[in-house]
């Protein structure tokens, strides 16, 4: 603390926001989660998982940087799909700099030309982050930037693998060096502005990313109903709903006997215990809210 404040005096304290930006699923939830070492953001293998921008921050002795995970940018159709990608270009707006994160691919897919064309006009810092370079022979890399480059005028260029934490670290530190001096935006102790309520409806929706298929993740909301803490027990009560569209995925999310919504619930209460380092009471209700992903007041309601 007080050497942060004599930083700050000497002029030495720098920070700043950060946007992490790219396609579906090009691994931008778990870039900003290995940055954190938290699991902050949910990830799944299917696209669309983020939907709200959620905010990561580190707070070092002489810097705060604060990570804006985004919902990737792709081609909106549905009105809640534009919501989503609204929230995904509203994250270019008064940032210090920008990850434009993207797989390494042979062409350039046109959601990526669409962002490239944007970021090349704006006069933000820009860094390319190549990532899922596991999946990769690293001489096939070197094509794979010049193509990028060659659309949009970056400063610098990581190759990482976001999973494997490869190349994690040296992208840290070169965004530090790269921020303006100025101000602690959050308390130190903060790692997201986000609510702790927030997190864990965000959890519960994580699993039901990962344990159901096809339409069913994308008919699916989650609203904490009630949050309430017990300190004297150093336990949490936590009452959620998991908002569906149809009757037939209310009977997908229960299961048999009730099996899928239980092991939506251990899941959830064990990701939630490991995050907010608390025992949870976690009690889940399936409900039917016909069509709320075309009705601008329930998405609203929910959050988006
Ligand atoms: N092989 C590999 N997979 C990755 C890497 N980073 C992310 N993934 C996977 O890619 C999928 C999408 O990741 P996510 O972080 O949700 O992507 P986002 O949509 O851009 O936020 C998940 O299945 C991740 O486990 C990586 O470096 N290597
Ligand atoms: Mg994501």
């Amino acid at each position: 603390m007080n050497q942060e404040k004599d930083n700050v005096k000497a002029g030495k304290f720098s920070s700043g926001f950060i946007s992490i930006i790219g396609r579906p699923n090009v691994g931008k939830s778990t870039l900003m989660n290995s940055i954190i070492g938290e699991r902050l953001s949910i990830i799944s293998d299917k696209p669309q998982t983020t939907r709200n921008q959620i905010t990561g921050i580190i707070t070092e002795p002489d810097c705060q940087m604060i990570f804006l995970d985004t919902p990737g940018v792709h081609e909106a159709k549905s009105i809640f799909n534009k919501k989503i990608v609204d929230a995904a270009l509203k994250a270019f707006e008064h940032v210090d700099m920008i990850l434009f994160m993207a797989e390494p691919r042979k062409k350039i897919h046109e959601d990526d030309a669409y962002i490239l064309e944007k970021l090349n006009r704006s006069t933000i810092k820009k860094l390319l982050v190549v990532n899922k370079i596991d999946t990769l022979n690293k001489d096939l890399l070197l094509p794979v930037v010049e193509m990028y480059r060659d659309k949009c005028d970056f400063e610098g260029v990581f190759l990482i693998s976001a999973l494997k934490n490869d190349g994690v670290a040296e992208l840290t530190s070169a965004i530090k060096a790269a921020l303006p001096e100025g101000n602690r935006y959050f308390d130190e102790e903060y790692i997201t502005d986000r609510p702790e309520r927030f997190l864990a409806a965000e959890i519960i929706r994580e699993k039901v990313f990962n344990l159901t298929q096809q339409e069913v993740p994308y008919s699916t909301a989650v609203v904490v109903e009630t949050f309430t803490e017990k300190p004297e027990k150093n336990l949490i009560v936590i009452e959620a709903s998991v908002v569906v569209e149809k009757d037939s995925q209310k009977g997908i999310i229960i299961g048999k006997q009730g099996h899928l919504l239980k092991k939506i619930g251990v899941d959830a209460r064990k990701d939630i215990e490991g995050l907010l380092h608390v025992r949870v009471y976690l009690k889940l209700f399936v409900k039917v809210t016909k069509n709320w992903t075309k009705n601008e007041k329930l998405l609203k309601e929910f959050g988006y």
